[in-house]
């Protein structure tokens, strides 16, 4: 059985979300990050990197979200939850456009929220890592824009009328608009509406509960 290693509101819940969209049969692990549980040795030896998320299957071990989103997209297929049809030019490349909105919340945007929650990563003087965190929310700003005006359009999903992946790990960024230094979501009319979007759906309804979080 699937086993997911996971820490409650972190980018975790994105697949979590997903195993429960899927209607999957998992086991949910909870790994105690705020003590540090995450560096200790029986985590590192299921993760070396000392972070969640990590998938465990009968193949091994998956870390990095935009692959653990893709393979249960994959491992699910009657679940729809991306572009899964490889027939044509085109299919390959709406897969693809998913993966690159998918890469670009993971080595974007989730990097901007490490200045602001782990600055002590980039820097040790208080001075530069207060200096980052003040420059959090004004590069949230231009870097959620763009996702932001995806939705121009009055699409319902990231990727249009078809929900995907992506729209969990989203949910997963717009949750934490909400933290001190964030920015706070009332810049991003149409990320809060997803917002709303994405808590009315019984898989992420199920999954707060499950990780002990109320709703955004
Ligand atoms: N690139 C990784 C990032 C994983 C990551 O940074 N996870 C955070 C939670 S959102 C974590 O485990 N933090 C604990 C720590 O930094 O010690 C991925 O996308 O899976």
């Amino acid at each position: 059985m699937l086993k997911l290693f996971y820490a409650p509101n972190a980018c975790s819940l994105a697949p979590h979300i997903a195993l429960n969209e899927a209607g999957a049969e998992y086991e949910a692990i909870l790994v105690d990050t705020k003590s540090g549980e995450q560096r200790e040795a029986p985590y590192l030896a299921i993760n070396p990197k000392g972070r969640v998320p990590a998938l465990a299957t009968d193949r091994g071990i998956l870390t990095e979200v935009p692959v653990l989103l893709a393979y249960i997209a994959r491992l699910f297929p009657d679940a729809a939850l991306a572009p899964m049809a490889w027939k044509t030019p085109a299919d390959q490349f709406d897969f693809f456009e998913m993966q690159s909105f998918n890469t670009y919340l993971a080595s974007t945007i989730h990097i901007t929220y490490a200045h602001l929650f782990r600055p002590e990563r980039y820097a040790d003087s208080d001075t530069a890592k207060a200096d980052m965190k003040a420059k959090v929310a004004g590069n949230l700003a231009s870097q959620l824009r763009l996702v932001e005006d995806r939705f121009a359009d009055g699409r319902e999903w990231v990727h249009g009328a078809h929900y995907t992946v992506s729209d969990p790990y989203l949910y997963v960024f717009t949750r934490w608009l909400d933290r001190e230094g964030a920015g706070g979501i009332g810049r991003f009319p149409k990320l809060a509406a997803h917002r709303t979007r994405m808590q009315a759906r019984p898989a992420v309804q199920k999954t707060l509960e499950q990780e002990g979080l109320a709703p955004a």
